[in-house]
């Protein structure tokens, strides 16, 4: 089944997890090891991909240490630029963001990956992408207009022409490594406007906090630094069972 298709169909039982992986940050074995605890404890799928340091090499090795220690679970490219590709994922976030200030960021590495991504025949989501404070390295790098945590106005209007543009799913992004993320306020706004799938990403570290984001809403939570950290089983569990 279509990764879409597949993300679409389970949205209609329960919320999803996923686990990003990003390449530049770790040694391919230590991404082996990642991969293989959070598939065991019950991420449904993986996003591999970051904002700096993201290279041909890491992201293959990356890639091929998560399918061979999380066998059945989507591998899933979170992608940085149109020159970094990989034939060896399941789908790619054909991603807009949309409040950079850039409009490379919007549209540019699209037109210059569309052609490559459709000669590999990687499956392309349609996803838009919105940042909000604190934005971390990918608010720098993507030279975002960022939006504050707690604009819900602000937040709505995008999410509404995300979703009019044809967008599949819409990405409410604090920045890896944030120390908290978009506000539920923001995300029970856009959830009464918006019939697509939210994912919230960015600063989720426990299980009162998915909870919370999923009460409000959301339907895929992400997280990326806290499996980065040392024995992080435990507190991957918690945001899991967070999310029941
Ligand atoms: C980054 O939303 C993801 O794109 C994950 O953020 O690293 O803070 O979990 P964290």
């Amino acid at each position: 089944m279509r990764v879409l298709d597949n993300i679409i169909q389970t949205l209609r039982q329960r919320k999803m997890h996923m686990t990003l992986i990003d390449p530049a940050n770790q040694s391919t074995q230590k991404a082996g090891k990642i991969a293989e605890i959070a598939g065991r404890v019950g991420t449904d799928a993986f996003m591999v991909g970051g904002s700096t340091g993201v290279n041909r090499d890491n992201l293959e090795e990356t890639i091929r240490e998560i399918r061979q220690n999380a066998p059945g679970k989507p591998i899933i490219h979170f992608p940085t630029a149109a020159r970094v590709l990989s034939p060896s994922v399941d789908a790619i976030y054909f991603m807009s963001y949309l409040n950079s200030k850039n409009v490379n960021n919007v549209i540019g590495e699209q037109v210059a990956g569309a052609v490559l991504i459709k000669k590999l025949g990687i499956e392309p989501i349609a996803m838009g992408y919105l940042v909000f404070e604190p934005g971390m390295k990918v608010g720098e790098v993507g030279e975002a207009m960022l939006i504050k945590r707690d604009d819900a106005k602000t937040a709505v209007s995008y999410a509404i022409a995300a979703e009019f543009l044809g967008m599949r799913l819409i990405y409410l992004e604090a920045g890896s490594g944030a120390d908290k993320p978009v506000s539920t306020s923001v995300v029970k706004a856009i959830r009464k406007e918006v019939t697509i799938p939210i994912i919230v990403g960015g600063g989720i570290r426990d299980g009162k906090t998915a909870r919370s984001l999923v009460s409000s809403g959301a339907d895929v939570l992400v997280t990326g630094t806290l499996v980065e950290e040392d024995n992080f089983e435990d507190r991957l569990k918690e945001i899991l069972s967070g999310m029941l």
